[in-house]
């Protein structure tokens, strides 16, 4: 009797591609979270904002009225990824700076020419599968090759991801400005190591615009950036067995003009006092905890950063209305 053949084809189980000597993250991850409190303002780690719940509440974030970033980037590679796939050319081989739900991966895919592999890098390892997957089976000629690892950390890719003619590192969602501009340019340069001479790397990157775009963008009317906010703390208070009280805190978003960002946070309403790891630490009222920093860059700004990394900006794409842009880095 032989086993039941699946029409689908499966793409291999995430590789795990963390580099040899990257420590666990487990054992310090409360120590880390500790310290960043002590900072002034305090700050929890964005990466505890996306839990199971967390990451359903920034798919409901993407489909709101205000939060265009996603409808924009949608809108630009809907038009501009048969341009896109021309200036990367033949065989390219493109590595994918985390997973999204694939919308937009999708659309890039579909226009390049005879792309090689397709190799997505993320943390969530279910998450990454499943979305490996999907990709695998609308793109049967695509080698499909997750890696599971954190891409702000060393990783290593599996020695058998084919090279093409080219290779080109995609980030998209703006996620770069959710870095500070020094990790931003770290992260940009790591890129460029990675795909090498001749390599290309494809950005999503939001733009300046009225702040009150923005703000709204951020905080929404119906409520779902401010659940998605509070919920890191029901994450921390699961993860760590801390007692941080989501009613004491509420979410604000404000647009800071000379840093250039919104930043998210979580201000105390009433004094109160949380324990972590042995340490006190005390809030007034106002008092606020940063838990998302998201920049917004001019053309010219982001163009300056990526050439810092060693990047040259060979072309940008905005939507109609100037909101978002996609930029064409090469080396
Ligand atoms: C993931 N990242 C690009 C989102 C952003 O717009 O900075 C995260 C987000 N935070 C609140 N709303 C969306």
């Amino acid at each position: 009797v032989s086993a039941p053949r699946s029409e689908v084809p499966r793409p291999p189980e995430p590789w795990p591609g963390a580099a040899p000597g990257e420590p666990a993250a487990e054992p310090t991850a409360l120590a880390e979270l500790a310290d960043a409190l002590a900072e002034q303002p305090p700050r929890i780690p964005s990466k505890y904002l996306y839990d199971e719940r967390g990451s359903a509440l920034f798919d409901r974030i993407c489909d709101l009225p205000e939060y265009y970033p996603t409808r924009s980037e949608l809108a630009i590679m809907e038009q501009h990824a048969a341009e896109m796939a021309r200036a990367l050319g033949p065989d390219a081989t493109v590595v994918e700076y985390g997973t999204g739900t694939g919308r937009k991966t999708r659309l890039l895919l579909a226009a390049l020419d005879r792309p090689c592999a397709y190799v997505p890098v993320d943390v969530a390892a279910e998450f990454l599968s499943a979305a490996s997957a999907r990709l695998a089976a609308e793109f049967p000629a695509v080698a499909v090759v997750p890696v599971w690892a954190d891409f702000t950390r060393p990783f290593l890719l599996p020695p058998d991801v084919p090279r093409g003619r080219r290779r080109v590192a995609y980030f998209p969602g703006s996620t770069i400005g959710n870095f500070e501009p020094d990790e931003a340019r770290a992260l940009l340069a790591e890129m460029r190591d990675r795909v090498g001479p001749g390599g290309a790397a494809l950005v999503g990157v939001d733009l300046r615009k009225d702040p009150r775009v923005l703000e709204a963008a951020y905080d929404d009317a119906a409520g779902v950036t401010a659940r998605f906010n509070l919920n890191v703390l029901a994450h921390v208070n699961r993860r760590f067995g801390l007692a941080f009280d989501p009613s004491r805190f509420r979410h604000r978003a404000p647009w800071v003009d000379r840093a250039g960002r919104i930043e998210m946070r979580l201000v105390s309403t009433v004094r109160h006092e949380v324990d972590v790891a042995g340490r006190r630490y005390r809030f007034e009222p106002g008092d606020y905890i940063l838990t998302e920093y998201s920049h917004k860059y001019r053309l010219t700004e982001f163009a300056a950063l990526a050439q810092t990394a060693g990047w040259r900006t060979r072309r940008t794409w905005t939507d109609a209305e100037a909101r978002f842009s996609v930029h064409l880095l090469e080396t």
